[in-house]
């Protein structure tokens, strides 16, 4: 994995270990002995270390954590290239990330390609660069830029970092980049030590800095600790720096957060492999896209084709409703302009991708078509009834509902191994996850096609099989039909949503339900009123577009609790006979987010999602599940099965007739394993 070249009296180490260079235990081993090795050969003068492939190095190998440690540790390795008598130079092209940084900042100087990525990413896996990182960059770049790169883990460009001074040069490109860091070694004399270096900060910059990002790290270990780490830096030497960035790492690396950050970087990566599919698969070919619909979703799903660079025909049925979903999309692409994210002519080219029109017929040279109209069978069979006739052989026909049967569905066409299922999640120009729905008939390169595409507009697609709801929304069933019903029973909605919210979700099931609209799927009269929903629909409070739906809201659509809400939760209570009593925020726990582990086990067992941290993914990606908590399946092992299952237990009679307890979940938690298919 360490491969050796002598240019003269410069010696070349290059790290190829396929595909991102970890720094595994042969790696760090080989690094170590050719490192050695050049001490003693008097024709070496210096050396260059580099990555073969396509970057640097992506970090510590990532695998080996938590397994017995391997010498020798890579905090040895970089401060052995620090240590080295003859000038060391790395040389960056592609990515260097995490210990693979820390490897070039133990080199004397760096040479970096223009196209390439420098950063600590750690803090994203809930941990702390540990390989000398926290002592070094500050020593290099200073205090604020280490603490920035740090504690938010996002990389900068090779640019930004010669200006920072953590790069010495720009080489020309990639290609140039060897032999350019050859000659540049050849005419370096001596050593430069980074760890030599001191570097002192205001101690109060440290709570500043910590203040200033409170919300963003609020609850989160590891932040802090890159914080505390930095400051060790601008108070002790070197050595004792790195033991304290050593005990910080250590204490993170075996914490439940580092566990479920850790699990989230694979299960992402996991749910892009598709079960029974060969690897060779031939991708159908998408340069054009069809979308039906200009509504909230159909505008927000062409932004993200557009956004990519691929051109868009939008349909609508009315013109009016054309101009408006296309007057939105601008809107939106112009207020990302005015925070500066976007330049006009990135506003104006994407603008210029777009072909509105009333003719479904534009839709033939499509090579994906998207239809996102309102959730009624009817219209999307009549739609795909139309389109069958319409899209060119291969086209693919994508559904974006949310619940219903692409089965169905496909059944309308003449071609359903063309029809899928891509739910994007609202708003869909945001909104990161899209489940790839697998029909019964859908062919496997349709399928593979759908996830690739999702993957580049910048999506994380999982598959899903068919049922009611998918993945995502078949948990949130569950989740808020008990929610409803804790509410009669005696709970309130602040109360329901604070304990979700203090869980760490984004927001709870009613300030979900309002922003979603508390009107979806009502029947639109007034004087039937069957439940809560009924009752506040019937009121107009139809969520917060009406500023008012189980909160009332202000113009900063900023929620209070509302007094007509507990009025008419009163009412209902009193007219079902219900004495309210007190619920424990335990009860909710279990029975809204048991339950819908509950549902996760049931959705595994049938198949529709292909593995448990598929489930992970979807409700980090679409629903805000905190990243640390890893997603509903992970947590669900470290409260343990048996625990989720007792109470479920304990509380059947409350989560109603229907509910029955997976047999999955009762399995794993049986023979002790991890809940899985
Ligand atoms: C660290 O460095 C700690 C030190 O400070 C201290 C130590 C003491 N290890 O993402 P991709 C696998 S912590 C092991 O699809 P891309 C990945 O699972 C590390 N495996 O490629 C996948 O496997 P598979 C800090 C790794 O081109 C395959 O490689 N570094 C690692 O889209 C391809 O990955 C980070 O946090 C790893 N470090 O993106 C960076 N990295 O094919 C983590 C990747 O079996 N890595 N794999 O599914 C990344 O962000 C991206 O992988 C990267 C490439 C941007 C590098």
């Amino acid at each position: 994995m360490i491969e050796t070249k002598l240019h003269d009296d410069v010696l070349e180490i290059v790290m190829a270990n396929p595909p991102v260079n970890a720094l595994g235990a042969q790696v760090r081993q080989g690094l170590a002995k050719a490192l050695a090795d050049a001490q003693g050969d008097p024709a070496i003068k210096a050396i260059v270390i580099r990555g073969a492939g396509k970057m640097f190095s992506g970090g510590a190998d990532i695998t080996e954590f938590g397994k017995p440690p391997v010498d020798p540790w890579l905090p040895q390795v970089v401060d052995a290239i620090e240590a080295s008598a003859k000038p060391v130079v790395a040389a960056i092209h592609g990515m260097a990330l995490g210990g693979g940084l820390e490897v070039a900042l133990g080199a004397h100087y760096r040479i970096a390609s223009p196209k390439a990525r420098l950063g600590l990413p750690e803090v994203s896996l809930g941990i702390l660069p540990g390989a000398g990182g926290t002592q070094r960059l500050p020593r290099l770049v200073g205090v604020e830029t280490a603490l920035g790169m740090i504690v938010s883990g996002t990389p900068i460009a090779a640019s930004k970092a010669a200006q920072a001074g953590l790069v010495d040069k720009l080489a020309e490109s990639d290609e140039s980049l060897a032999a350019e860091a050859i000659a540049y070694a050849r005419t370096l004399t001596a050593p430069r030590r980074t760890g030599d270096r001191s570097v002192s900060a205001d101690p109060a910059v440290f709570e500043q800095f910590a203040a200033q990002n409170a919300r963003k790290i609020k609850g989160l270990d590891a932040p802090q600790a890159c914080i505390a780490a930095v400051k060790a830096a601008t108070e002790l030497p070197l050595d004792q720096g790195q033991e304290k960035e050593r005990a910080l790492f250590q204490q993170l690396v075996a914490g439940e957060q580092s566990k479920a950050l850790r699990h989230v970087f694979f299960a992402e990566r996991a749910a892009a492999k598709i079960d029974g599919l060969p690897k060779d698969i031939q991708l159908r070919p998408i340069t054009k896209v069809g979308v039906i619909g200009a509504g909230t979703m159909g505008g927000g799903i062409s932004m993200n084709f557009l956004s990519a660079n691929i051109p868009v025909t939008m349909v609508e049925m009315a013109q009016d409703a054309l101009d408006r979903g296309i007057g939105v999309m601008r809107k939106n692409y112009e207020a990302t302009a005015a925070k500066g994210r976007l330049t006009a002519e990135q506003v104006e080219k994407a603008m210029g991708l777009v072909t509105p029109t009333l003719d479904f017929s534009a839709l033939a040279d499509c090579d994906l078509i998207i239809e996102a109209v309102y959730e009624n069978m009817d219209v999307k069979k009549e739609i795909f009834a139309r389109l069958h006739g319409i899209a060119k052989p291969g086209a693919m026909l994508a559904s974006n509902t949310s619940y219903l049967s692409i089965d169905e569905i496909a059944a309308t066409t003449t071609r359903p191994q063309d029809v899928l299922g891509l739910h994007f999640f609202s708003p869909a120009n945001v909104m990161k996850l899209v489940e790839v729905v697998r029909g019964a008939k859908t062919a496997p390169d349709a399928l593979a096609t759908g996830m690739d595409i999702a993957r580049k507009i910048g999506k994380v697609p999982v598959v899903a099989g068919v049922c009611y709801g998918f993945i995502g929304n078949r948990m949130l069933i569950p989740r808020q039909a008990n929610a409803n019903a804790l509410l009669l029973e005696g709970a309130t909605p602040e109360q329901v949503d604070r304990v979700h919210t203090d869980f760490g979700m984004p927001m709870g099931p009613f300030q979900m339900a309002d922003l979603a609209g508390v009107d979806i799927g009502w029947h639109r009269d007034p004087s039937r009123i069957e439940s809560l929903q009924d009752a506040l629909c019937a009121e107009g409070r139809w969520g917060q577009k009406k500023q008012a739906g189980f909160y009332d809201y202000d113009e900063k659509r900023r929620p209070t609790p509302s007094p007509v809400v507990a009025t008419i939760i009163d009412d209902f209570r009193a007219r079902a006979g219900i004495v309210p009593r007190d619920i424990s925020d335990e009860e909710i726990m279990v029975r809204t987010l048991y339950s819908m582990v509950n549902e996760g086990a049931k959705i595994l067992e049938e198949g529709i999602a292909q593995r448990a941290s598929d489930i992970d993914v979807v409700w980090n990606y679409g629903y805000g599940w905190p990243r640390h908590k890893g997603g509903p399946m992970f947590w669900a092992d470290t409260v343990g099965l048996d625990k989720i299952a007792q109470a479920l237990t304990r509380y059947q009679q409350a989560l109603g007739a229907e509910f029955t307890l997976s047999p999955l979940l009762l399995e794993c938690a049986a023979q002790g394993k991890p809940l899985d298919r």
